[in-house]
């Protein structure tokens, strides 16, 4: 039944609410995203991700699902679906849907029963416990501030909510929930859907003693807890292994190790997983809000990791930022006029000639930055809301430093609306957007991309042209030349014979080789107009050299 299909794949990611709005009331919907597929197509990804469209009260922008098999309104009618499917199938592409299974919103049907009493069936759908005198369970904190439980009077219960309060955790030690997940998931799939992004797939199993965690940290018992395996197992074998379909975990805190767990080849779980030490560099004193900049011997050493650690064993999944992180471009790259698209271009080539599926978030592709709010009023985040308010309120961080923080970090700076013109509104809506646009869009915009040849995106087509004619892209080794080099990121791949050795300049400085010899062979592709010096790479620069070598 399986083929490898998803490992020749290119995944764009949507962000619907901020894509492309078709009727004016400011929210981006499926027609819209209906409207732009031979966009998508056209830049070289024949598989979309799509961040959830389901019905919910949208505390935390549609991860708070109240309906799992109905559209959200906003986004359009079932119909609307049902077109973009085919629609996608018809152009040879692939539907990825944003399965979020930890947790419902609590304004699912399964909740408000469950909240009742505790005759109801689907009260054992969450996780309850007493409290300890008039204190909660336990001392966990939710991963969006607060406590980690609401009391609910009518029970003189607490339920957990790793994330929101909104967002109560599903109890996957109740077969009969897991009964219905799989229902749900095959519902999808009869529909015709391709594949599964797993949101925070291995939080879903909890132990049974609920311990006070380290600082409140609730982690050590969440993050891939005691049945995870056998759950994914068990899902594997009653609906993932019956389709032709692609499946990647969202997995908070992962390590190579536990990776090799859930996607090493043979397992019977998943296909890929998302990990996030490449992103996490940066974290600090106040977790991710920071304006830290990534070192770059660190991110050498992570890639180098995941790299070779999954090396025949399984598949990376290859990606800078996602709906959840600062762009890339701001990330890693230079922000500045001059070094922006040099920069967007390099971390293209950077990443991509990896091994694994590439994962392009909408706008990368456009070299799109970070949004450039500088008043509270601009967030519409819940994490960014509720952190400001807790550490701003706490006196932990004042405001200046906080919005600081948030303009380098908040996951705002992704959710900005899709910049396709320099016309009202960045083209993105004729109305009122539901969150104001970045600075950047008269600059930069897909009009103006599609126009020039030698723009961001344009890149992106040769450099995904490239790899997908490359088996080296595809089945090289990995190795990491220079690790301690504190602005060249270089690495070489080498299949059968043919080496690619890729070259990357982090700074924006003119920098020297150490040792020029890699940079020798035939260039196959570079960021800059015309020939450099072998020896030195520019700002910002990017290079693709092809070599032969002796097979002993
Ligand atoms: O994200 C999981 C997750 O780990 C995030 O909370 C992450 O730590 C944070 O966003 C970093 O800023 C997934 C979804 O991608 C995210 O959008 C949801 O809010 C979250 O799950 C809850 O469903
Ligand atoms: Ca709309």
């Amino acid at each position: 039944m399986t083929s490898d299909w998803w490992k020749d794949a290119v995944v764009y990611q949507i962000y619907p609410r901020s894509f492309q709005d078709s009727n004016g009331d400011g929210i981006g919907d499926l027609r819209g995203i209906i409207n732009r597929l031979d966009y998508i197509r056209d830049l070289g990804a024949n598989v979309i991700w799509l961040c959830p469209i389901y019905a919910s009260p949208n505390a935390d922008n549609g991860y708070d699902i109240s309906d799992y098999r109905a559209i959200h309104p906003d986004f359009g009618t079932m119909a609307d679906f049902d077109e973009l499917l085919s629609q996608m199938h018809f152009r040879g592409m692939r539907l990825v849907m944003d399965l979020v299974v930890n947790h419902s919103s609590d304004e699912h049907r399964w909740f408000q029963s469950a909240r009742q009493s505790a005759e109801s069936r689907y009260h054992d759908f969450y996780i309850w416990r007493r409290g300890r005198g008039d204190a909660p369970p336990n001392n966990w904190g939710s991963w969006f501030g607060g406590p980690a439980w609401e009391y609910v009077p009518e029970m003189d219960e607490y339920y957990l909510h790793i994330f929101h309060r909104k967002q109560p955790d599903l109890n996957w030690n109740n077969p009969e929930l897991r009964r219905e997940i799989y229902d749900m998931m095959c519902w999808w799939l009869n529909k015709g859907v391709d594949g599964f992004r797993m949101d925070v797939i291995n939080l879903i199993s909890k132990p049974d003693e609920l311990p006070d965690g380290p600082g409140g940290d609730l982690s050590p018992f969440c993050v891939n807890g005691p049945h995870v395996h056998e759950y994914l197992r068990e899902m594997n074998s009653e609906v993932l292994s019956k389709y032709d379909m692609m499946t990647v975990g969202e997995c908070p805190n992962l390590t190579v190790d536990a990776a090799l767990d859930y996607a090493g080849a043979g397992r019977g779980e998943l296909n890929m997983v998302f990990h996030f030490e490449h992103t996490g560099l940066t974290d600090g004193r106040f977790g991710k809000w920071t304006d830290a900049r990534t070192p770059l011997p660190a991110l050498k050493r992570v890639f180098e990791k995941w790299q070779t650690g999954l090396y025949g064993r399984a598949w990376n999944s290859l990606f800078w930022g996602n709906h959840d992180q600062p762009r890339a471009v701001s990330k890693f790259g230079c922000e500045l006029p001059e070094y922006r698209a040099l920069s967007a271009k390099m971390l293209c080539t950077c990443l991509y000639f990896m091994q694994g599926t590439p994962y392009i978030y909408q706008g990368d592709e456009l070299g799109m930055t970070n949004a450039g709010f500088s008043d509270i009023g601009q967030y519409r985040d819940v994490e960014s809301l509720n952190a400001y308010r807790d550490l701003v309120g706490s006196g932990a961080l004042d405001k200046r430093t906080m919005l600081r923080y948030l303009a380098c970090t908040s996951r705002d700076n992704a959710r900005t609306p899709m910049q396709w013109s320099s016309g009202a509104c960045a083209g993105f809506t004729s109305g009122d957007p539901w969150i104001s646009p970045g600075h950047s869009w008269r600059a930069v915009n897909a009009e103006r991309e599609l126009a020039e040849e030698d723009s961001v995106y344009n890149f992106y087509r040769r450099a995904l042209r490239l790899r997908k004619e490359s088996r080296t892209v595809r089945e090289g080794t990995f190795r990491l030349l220079w690790p301690d080099d504190e602005r060249i990121f270089a690495y070489e791949r080498e299949y059968e014979g043919e080496r690619l050795t890729i070259l990357c300049n982090f700074s924006s400085e003119t920098v020297p080789l150490s040792e020029p010899d890699p940079a020798l062979g035939e260039c196959l592709i570079c960021n800059y107009f015309g020939e450099g010096e072998p020896e030195v790479l520019r700002p910002w620069e990017a290079r693709v050299v092809r070599s032969e070598v002796q097979i002993s």
